[in-house]
């Protein structure tokens, strides 16, 4: 089987240090996480920054700041900014580290609710915007999917040419409103996609391990982090998100699956090594 990807998502827009104290805010903090993940195996850091109060931010200088932050201690680390910032930004507001032409970036390829009033909205034509604009600059987006009708979303465009090679999926299951995180899910997503495509899996909540476990097994990729999970069992907060990479490496090695470096990763999506 190909080797393992692990994305660490080291701190999303939605958690704060009130969930978990290791949720980085400042950059420092921000570099010393990815470095932690990095350094347990994570291969791709995916980035949010925040101001050091802790608020989401997608502004182009901090973004710059903190990858330039992460670059000094992992030079080699795959640096994935969201341009999902944080519900209600605008569509430019998110798309601002794009600028820094980093070699990955997300592309959310559909709306989905993310509990109580919140909607996180990525209209179809949104979804083209943001495609164009990505690829435009070279860079290779993460495909991030909620449920299976983004994946009808994301065939359409590609379809049409918008969206293009190479397809690396990330499904993003367990959110309140969007699609559970459970087998069945998992495997009609990963059946819905190419053969030729990759796809990395993201279980929210108590769905991290489990869905972690079944990608490895099927031979998909991983995400976890703090932005999805800050429990490292039920009840006990993850001491950071090294903790958290640690036991995806450590499930993986039950299953024989070697951890792919930020170099291997490169290659099995395609990018410029
Ligand atoms: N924070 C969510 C609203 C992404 O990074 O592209 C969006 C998100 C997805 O986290
Ligand atoms: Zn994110």
């Amino acid at each position: 089987m190909e080797k393992l990807i692990i994305t660490c998502a080291i701190s999303g827009a939605e958690v704060t240090k009130n969930d978990n104290s290791y949720v980085p805010y400042t950059v420092e903090e921000t570099a010393i996480e990815a470095y932690n993940a990095y350094s347990a195996g994570a291969s791709i850091i995916h980035l949010h920054v925040r101001n050091d109060d802790g608020t989401p931010t997608q502004d182009v200088n901090r973004f710059e700041e903190t990858i330039n932050a992460i670059k000094e201690k992992c030079p080699n680390v795959i640096i994935q900014p969201s341009t999902g910032g944080a519900v209600g930004m605008s569509n430019d507001e998110r798309l601002q580290p794009i600028m820094l032409k980093p070699e990955m970036c997300t592309l959310d390829c559909g709306s989905v609710n993310f509990g109580g009033d919140e909607v996180f909205i990525n209209s179809e034509n949104d979804v083209i915007y943001f495609a164009e604009k990505i690829y435009k600059k070279g860079i290779l987006p993460e495909l991030e999917c909620f449920g299976k009708m983004h994946i009808d979303q994301v065939m359409r465009l590609y379809k049409k040419g918008i969206i293009k090679d190479h397809l690396h999926f990330s499904f993003v299951l367990g959110i309140p409103g969007g699609m559970t995180g459970e087998e069945r899910d998992f495997l009609f997503l990963k059946d819905s996609i190419p053969k030729s495509a990759t796809y990395s899996v993201a279980g929210v909540g108590r769905f991290e391990f489990k869905l972690a476990e079944l990608s490895i097994k099927h031979g998909g990729h991983v995400r976890v982090g703090l932005e999805d999970n800050i429990y490292i069992s039920k009840g006990v907060k993850a001491e950071g998100n090294k903790a958290l990479v640690k036991e995806v490496v450590r499930i993986a090695s039950l299953y024989g699956r070697e951890i792919a470096s930020p170099s291997e990763a490169r290659k099995i999506l395609g990018l410029k090594v």
